[in-house]
């Protein structure tokens, strides 16, 4: 048989941005383009470290300080700085919010942009030792038309976000961005060094077979939550019930949810008042990217991009996933109020 020939026409990250920036017209700067452009390096750059701390870790070098006499720095932490010297260095950004940062950081005026990141640069990071899917997460607003770059800039409902987006770092790094205009799934080509367009359209089930929760806070969780997941490990009404799957990892989590369906969830409970997860940069861009895929996120009560942060690093609760199955957990905090 004769062998493929490679595409010439590949659609890479960019050019798939630049192709929607130039269906925008006049109206579109090509600054948001520039600005992913730099989430993309600091994507690869982590993904790199990522494999690098691995192998770190199985020759058992870890721990161990440089030639320098420095301590190692932790992956999280060396995402961070990755992430905030190249989101600066862009000129695109007036405001950074980060989960390894208390504060939100204010770009000075040399290179002020009109973009904000809220973003979590290397999310469940615990796993990194047991060489599971980690992520991270990101979220982008405009700053308002008068605004000089305040902290007012994200503290936003995720509403009204212009783009959001993660990446997975597994067996390949994966990028799924949302520009608001339908989701996309990007694989990070190691060859090229290129993010090409893999997964067009993402488009959740209506309906999944899974269902993702940490089951090991049973014992807190509110009568909803105890009765919606009954409801589905043992239906009534003759069906299968659902299959388990639990990462720990909310990017894999999510991952799975947008790509297969059913639900993903960490809910307030009696022990954690607010959840676990934060507002900003985990559930607004992964309730965004489930709702742009045609899916649904709630906090059981309520659209989670409809919430008003009043602090950046404020938790909620948090379901999402296929249509039909986060209108069936709802029902159940509807008959509960
Ligand atoms: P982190 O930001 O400290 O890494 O925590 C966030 C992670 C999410 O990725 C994941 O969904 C959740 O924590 C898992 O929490 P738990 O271990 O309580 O199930
Ligand atoms: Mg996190």
């Amino acid at each position: 048989s004769q062998e493929e020939l490679p595409s010439t026409d590949i659609i890479t990250l960019t050019r798939h941005v630049l192709a929607d920036q130039f269906e925008l017209g006049a109206s579109a700067t090509g600054d948001l383009t520039l600005l992913l452009t730099a989430i993309q390096t600091t994507s690869k750059f982590i993904a790199t470290n990522v494999r690098k701390a691995r192998l770190i870790n199985l020759v058992g070098l870890a721990g161990e300080t440089n030639v320098q006499g420095e301590e190692q720095k932790k992956l999280d932490v060396l995402s961070n700085d990755i992430m905030i010297n190249s989101l600066r260095a862009s000129g695109k950004t007036a405001v950074l919010v980060s989960e390894e940062n208390e504060d939100a950081i204010i770009i000075e005026s040399k290179y002020k942009g009109k973009y904000c990141v809220v973003f979590d640069p290397l999310d469940g990071s615990s796993n990194i030792d047991a060489g599971v899917n980690i992520g991270t997460i990101f979220g982008i607003y405009q700053i308002a038309p008068d605004s000089k770059g305040t902290i007012q800039d994200v503290l936003r409902p995720g509403s009204e976000m212009v783009a959001a987006g993660y990446t997975m770092y597994g067996s390949s790094a994966n990028l799924v961005l949302t520009t608001g205009r339908g989701v996309n799934g990007y694989t990070l080509d190691a060859a090229l060094g290129e993010f090409i367009l893999t997964h067009p359209d993402i488009r959740i089930p209506p309906r999944g077979k899974i269902y993702s929760f940490n089951e090991g806070n049973s014992m807190y969780f509110h009568p909803p939550v105890i009765s919606y997941l009954n409801s589905i490990k043992y239906p009534s009404n003759g069906k299968s019930p659902y299959s388990a799957r639990y990462i720990g990892s909310m990017v894999a989590d999510v991952h799975r949810t947008l790509l297969y369906g059913g639900i993903f969830g960490y809910p307030d409970d009696k022990k954690s008042k607010s959840g676990k997860l934060r507002l900003l940069y985990e559930a607004f861009p992964m309730a965004f990217l489930t709702e742009q895929a045609g899916g649904l996120a709630t906090t059981g009560t309520k659209r989670i991009l409809d919430i008003v942060p009043t602090n950046i690093h404020q938790r909620c609760s948090v379901f999402l996933g296929s249509k039909d199955d986060v209108l069936d957990l709802q029902k159940f905090y509807q008959e509960d109020a």
